[in-house]
C-alpha cells in the first residue's frame, strides 16, 4: 500500500490506495479548526494579522501529523505502507535552527513531535498563501533583477506577495537577528517530509517554482534571484529534486510510535496543485483542470518552461516531469453569487434550464464578469462592465446577464491561458460548482473541449499516493487510468456549431477589457 498526506490550509489528509486492488482503502483527514482548537485558528491560519500578514503555526501541522497517524493506526495496519509521499498547501514557509536536523534524526518516540521540534523554530509563525504583506519586497525583489519580465523569465512568476522569497525577505528585514540563526528554511512540504524522513530533505521542483527563487529552465536556484532576496540564503536551502526522489526510510519515530515498517520509504513531498495535477489524472499536456471554488483556478501540464508574458500566471514544476500552469481567477464563486443576489436569481437561471432560454444569444453579449479587484487581469474593479443589446445591458432580462457572466468567466480563462500555447484537448472540472451541468456544458463549448467530472474527492492527497507508488516502481499512467476515472455519466461533449460564436466573442471580450483596464 501508499500512503499520500496532503498537509493543507485548514486540514491534513491522508489518502491510503492500494495499486494491486485498485481501490482507494483509507481516505481520512484532521481538521485544524475542529480537532486541534488550542490553536486558536478555527480556518488553519492565525485570525486578526495586519497588514496583509497571515501565518499559521507550523506546531499545528505536527500535532495533526502525530493526530492522524494515531487514529491511521487503529483503523489499518501501517506495517503495509511501502512508500509515504505528500503534498502541502504551497508557498508556506518554516524556519529553523541549526538544531532541527539533530532533532529530527533523533526523535524520541514517548514524546511528541512538537515538545522534540518547537525549539528549532527561529520563527514561531509562518507566513502562508494567503499572506498579501510583501508588497514592498516583490517591488524591490523586481528591482534588483531589472524588472517583473526578467523574474517571469527566470523563476516562472513575477514577484508574487505570497510566494516563499518574498516572504524571506521580509522576514531578513524585519528580524535580521533571527534569520541569521535560521540554517534551514523549509516549504510547508518539505518540512513534513523531512521529519518523516528523519532528515532534511531537498524541496522538489513542483513547489520550488512557488518561491520566486527556483530558475525554472535549469531546475537550479537561481544566484540573482538568491541575492536579491537575502544574504546567506543558498546555505538554508538545499538543492532542489525531482518530486518522485526516494529518501529514504521513515524514521524510527513513525515506526515505533505508529506501526510503520522500518522498511517503509519516504519520496519527497510536492505542492497542493502539482499534486493536484497527479490525482486528476491530468499529467500530460492537452489535459486542463479547471476548479471552481471561492476563486476559480486553471492549470494544465505543460512541455516546457513557457512563461506568461503579461505575468499573471505561474509555471510550476509538474510531479510527472515536465511543467504545469496555474492560474488563479479571484472573481470566481463569489462573482456568480453577487449576481445572482444582484438580480435576485435562484442558482437555477446558472444551470442547464436557465441557460438553455438563451442559448439563442450564446456569445452575443459581453460581460467583463468582476465584482471586485481581480489578478487575472490585475485590475481593481469595481463591477462588471457590461456590453451587448438594451435588454441585456438594464437586466431586464437577468437570464441574459447570468449566460454572460459566465460566459465572460470562461472567456477571461480561455484569454489568460493562451500563452501557454497547449492545445486543450480535455478538461477535467471540480470544485462545487463543477456538478452543475449547465456551468459544465458552457465551459465545453468556449473551449471546444470535452468535460468530464470525477469521482475524487482529495485530489492532492490522492495525488500523492499516486506518486508514492511511482516512486516505488508503479506506472503512473496505468495508475491514473484506474484511480482518476471520469464518473459516469460526467462527460459532456461540446457544440461545435457554437465554435464561431465563441471565436467571435473572445475577439469582443478582448477589446472590451483593453478598453476597460
Ligand atoms: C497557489 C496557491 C494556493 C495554495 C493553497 O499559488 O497559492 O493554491 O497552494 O492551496
Amino acid at each position: 500500500m501508499f500512503l499520500g498526506l496532503d498537509s493543507s490550509t485548514q486540514s491534513l489528509t491522508a489518502v491510503l490506495i492500494d495499486p494491486a486492488m485498485g481501490e482507494i482503502m483509507v481516505q481520512l483527514s484532521v481538521n485544524f479548526g475542529a480537532d486541534l482548537p488550542q490553536y486558536l485558528s478555527p480556518s488553519g491560519f492565525i485570525p486578526g494579522g495586519e497588514k496583509g500578514e497571515v501565518h499559521a503555526n507550523p506546531m499545528m501541522w505536527l500535532d495533526a501529523l502525530d493526530l492522524l497517524f494515531g487514529r491511521l493506526s487503529h483503523l489499518t495496519d501501517l506495517s503495509k505502507v511501502k512508500l509515504i509521499a505528500g503534498s502541502g498547501q504551497q508557498h508556506g514557509s518554516v524556519y529553523l535552527d541549526g538544531s532541527f536536523d539533530a532533532r529530527i534524526a533523533a526523535l524520541d518516540p514517548g514524546q511528541s513531535l512538537v515538545s522534540q521540534i518547537s525549539p528549532a523554530l527561529t520563527r514561531a509563525t509562518s507566513p502562508i498563501w494567503m499572506d498579501t504583506s510583501t508588497g514592498a519586497e516583490c517591488a524591490e525583489i523586481t528591482a534588483a533583477l531589472g524588472g517583473s519580465g526578467e523574474v517571469c523569465h527566470r523563476s516562472g512568476s513575477i514577484a508574487i506577495e505570497r510566494f516563499s522569497g518574498p516572504q524571506i525577505r521580509r522576514f531578513y528585514k524585519s528580524d535580521p537577528a533571527a534569520y541569521a540563526r535560521t540554517a534551514r528554511i523549509h516549504l510547508v512540504s518539505s518540512f513534513i517530509a523531512s521529519i518523516l524522513a528523519g532528515k532534511s530533505v531537498p524541496i522538489d521542483f513542483g513547489d520550488g517554482a512557488g518561491m520566486n527563487l527556483l530558475n525554472l529552465s535549469r531546475q537550479i536556484w537561481d544566484t540573482e534571484l538568491l541575492v536579491a532576496t537575502a544574504p546567506e540564503l543558498c546555505a538554508k536551502l538545499l538543492p532542489p529534486a525531482l518530486t518522485t526522489t526516494i529518501e529514504g526510510s521513515v524514521s524510527a519515530y513513525f515506526v515505533e510510535k505508529y506501526g510503520f515498517s522500518s522498511e517503509c520509504q519516504t519520496a519527497l513531498f510536492t505542492g497542493d496543485n502539482p499534486a493536484s495535477l497527479v490525482g486528476m489524472g491530468a499529467t500530460t499536456p492537452g489535459n486542463v483542470v479547471i476548479s471552481l471554488g471561492t476563486s476559480d483556478t486553471f492549470f494544465a501540464a505543460m512541455p516546457g518552461p513557457k512563461t506568461d508574458p503579461r505575468g499573471y500566471g505561474h509555471v510550476f514544476g509538474n510531479p510527472a516531469g515536465g511543467y504545469m500552469s496555474l492560474i488563479c481567477f479571484r472573481n470566481g464563486s463569489l462573482a456568480r453569487e453577487a449576481l445572482r443576489d444582484k438580480l435576485g436569481l435562484d442558482w437555477a437561471a446558472f444551470d442547464r434550464e436557465g441557460l438553455a432560454s438563451t442559448l439563442g444569444q450564446a456569445g452575443e453579449n459581453l460581460m467583463l464578469p468582476f465584482f471586485g479587484a481581480e489578478i487575472t487581469p490585475r485590475h481593481d474593479f469595481t463591477g462588471p462592465v457590461m456590453k451587448g443589446s438594451p435588454e441585456f445591458e438594464s437586466g431586464s432580462n437577468p437570464a441574459l446577464q447570468a449566460r454572460a457572466l459566465l460566459e465572460g468567466q470562461f472567456l477571461n480563462m480561455r484569454l489568460h491561458s493562451e500563452w501557454m500555447e497547449v492545445k486543450t484537448e480535455r478538461i477535467r472540472l471540480t470544485g462545487g460548482a463543477s456538478k452543475n451541468d449547465g456551468i459544465a456544458q458552457l465551459v465545453a463549448d468556449i473551449f471546444q473541449a470535452p468535460i468530464e467530472r470525477l469521482d475524487v474527492s482529495n485530489s492532492a492527497a490522492l495525488g500523492a499516493a499516486l506518486i508514492a507508488a511511482t516512486a516505488g516502481g508503479h506506472d503512473l499512467p496505468a495508475l491514473q487510468e484506474v484511480f482518476c476515472k471520469a464518473a459516469p455519466g460526467s462527460t459532456l461533449l461540446p457544440d461545435p456549431a457554437l465554435a464561431a460564436a465563441y471565436q467571435k466573442a473572445l475577439g469582443g471580450f478582448k477589446s472590451l477589457l483593453a478598453a476597460s483596464v
